[in-house]
């Protein structure tokens, strides 16, 4: 049995790690693959579903969520579509991704090619909005294996990850409030929501949430301000650990892998939020989405410190 399944695209990574040079260092990345090798490293069972090219990118990344200890019986090799890329560049507002995806095997998802029995034994079941985006066909595979986990008892979690290169803005937002009513645990940033609905206020935003019907737990993520949990009944605000960030790629993911984890191993959701926090925050020490995601014994390390004041 397994913690967590989550379906989506994986994406090969091509990282600027010099502004003057131009050197990319090849990583991987796609948010929900992120998220479930971040899981895997804090100790979660979990699978993967997704469509990857039958090239040399597709073969490493079955290699890495096996070395990640990933279940990949749900991962399809696509004969006639290729494995998306994506460049990240790193500017003085943070950084910026050009996408190289259209036309890939995981766009090529349909509900009928949705491998059965994982979804079906797991605890929470992981989708994007990046999940949604990809095409029309993935989309609608979103909603199947929604659909399946709700008949299965698996729990629904679902990050925003807006991406509007990839969608319209109205589109994007029927999708996402259809899909946070059938969330459990719905993870929105402050950024998204605010392209969603023009506010910046997060009070205000869990409002606009709670009114279009999200009845599961939401964890709004305000980046280095923390997060804010409301249950329905009360809202818990979580600050973050302050570090100086070398890349933000996949800090989000790596907060709702870890926190996801931690749920499946019992934690609070407060607890679980504060140990995410830290998780996330490690992981933009370094270069890539994969790479510097840390292990739950550098994260457990950092929590004692940090609750030492040291
Ligand atoms: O959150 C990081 C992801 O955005 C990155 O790995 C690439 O999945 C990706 C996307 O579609 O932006």
């Amino acid at each position: 049995d397994f913690d967590i399944v989550a379906l989506g695209e994986p994406l090969v990574e091509l990282n600027q790690t010099s502004k003057d040079q131009q050197q990319y260092l090849q990583g991987f990345g796609g948010d929900t693959s992120n998220a479930v090798i971040a899981a895997a490293r804090q100790g979660a069972r979990c699978a993967y579903l997704t469509r990857v090219g039958n090239d040399a990118f597709g073969a490493q990344f079955l290699d890495l969520w096996k070395s990640e200890g990933v279940d990949t019986s749900g991962v399809q090799v696509d004969d006639d579509a290729h494995t998306g890329l994506y460049f990240v560049q790193h500017g003085p507002d943070g950084h910026a991704f050009s996408y190289l995806r259209r036309g890939s095997a995981a766009s090529l998802m349909t509900p009928a090619t949705l491998h059965s029995g994982l979804i079906e034994r797991a605890k929470f079941l992981h989708v994007s909005g990046i999940s949604m985006a990809i095409s029309t066909s993935a989309c609608d595979t979103v909603f199947a294996a929604i659909d399946r986990a709700r008949a299965a008892g698996t729990q629904i979690s679902l990050d925003s990850n807006l991406r509007l290169r990839l969608w319209p803005v109205d589109r994007a937002r029927a999708i996402l409030r259809e899909t946070m009513r059938a969330a459990d645990l719905f993870l929105p940033s402050m950024d998204d929501m605010q392209h969603l609905t023009g506010n910046d206020d997060p009070e205000r935003t869990l409002d606009w949430i709670r009114d279009s019907g999200a009845g599961g737990v939401v964890v709004l993520k305000l980046g280095k301000d923390g997060s804010i949990i409301d249950d329905g009944r009360t809202r818990v605000a979580v600050g973050a650990l302050r570090v100086d960030a070398v890349d933000a790629t996949g800090a989000g993911d790596c907060f709702a892998g870890s926190l996801l984890a931690r749920r499946c191993l019992g934690d609070s959701w407060e607890d679980a939020v504060r140990y995410a926090n830290v998780a996330a925050a490690l992981s933009t020490l370094g270069y890539g989405a994969v790479d510097p995601l840390p292990r739950a014994e550098q994260v457990q390390e950092r929590l004692k410190n940090t609750a030492a004041g040291t």
